[in-house]
């Protein structure tokens, strides 16, 4: 077996305020789209590939100095049996999101679900739904929108979109399917 190595990083202060991380580079194009997401809230974050299992010394020396280096959230994906997330959020107090993914070494994507979701009392991982890296960039941007009255004003923004774009498809809806209801 390989000597284990520290990364010997510097603990530089950064302007990202959320770190993206993932059990390896197969898992971007589903990570991606909560990068996606902070890109469409102005919020600064970095994205890299850190593994529990991988790189064990790397991912203690990332998630240790996360706070320190001025992250606010950490969103962690990971497929099959996915440590990542749980062992991160073991060795920082900065909230983290855990995205549970289908990779091809999961049998059915439960492995990975369970493995992020069921974590012991004392060490809480934010839990998203299958793939759902979209909503743990929404997630992230909520908890940044606490302290930041621009990100919370485009927050307000996104909701009342979604809402409307219902509200045309319920007007869409009811010109073949009338409703008592939006009468
Ligand atoms: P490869 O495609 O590199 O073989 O990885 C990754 O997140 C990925 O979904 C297959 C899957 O293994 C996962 N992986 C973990 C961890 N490290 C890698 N679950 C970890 O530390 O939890």
């Amino acid at each position: 077996m390989p000597e284990l190595q520290t990364t010997n990083h510097k603990l530089q202060t950064t302007n990202y305020k959320v770190g993206i991380i993932m059990g390896s580079d197969s898992d971007l194009p589903i990570m991606q789209q909560a990068a996606e997401i902070l890109k469409e809230f102005d919020i600064p974050f970095e994205l890299t590939v850190v593994s529990a299992h991988r790189t064990p010394i790397r991912m203690i020396e990332y998630a240790s100095s996360a706070k320190e280096r001025g992250l606010k959230v950490i969103i962690a994906g990971a497929g099959g049996a996915a440590h990542l997330p749980g062992m991160v959020a073991s060795v920082t107090i900065l909230p983290v999101i855990g995205v549970p993914i289908k990779s091809s070494n999961s049998i059915d994507g439960w492995d990975s679900v369970l493995s992020i979701l069921q974590m012991p009392n004392g060490v809480p991982v934010a839990t998203v739904a299958l793939n759902a890296a979209k909503n743990a960039g929404l997630l992230a941007a909520q908890i940044i929108a606490t302290s930041d009255e621009t990100v919370a004003a485009k927050m307000k923004k996104y909701k009342e979109g979604l809402n409307d774009s219902v509200i045309d498809k319920v007007k869409k809806l009811s010109v073949d399917w009338p409703n008592s209801f939006d009468e």
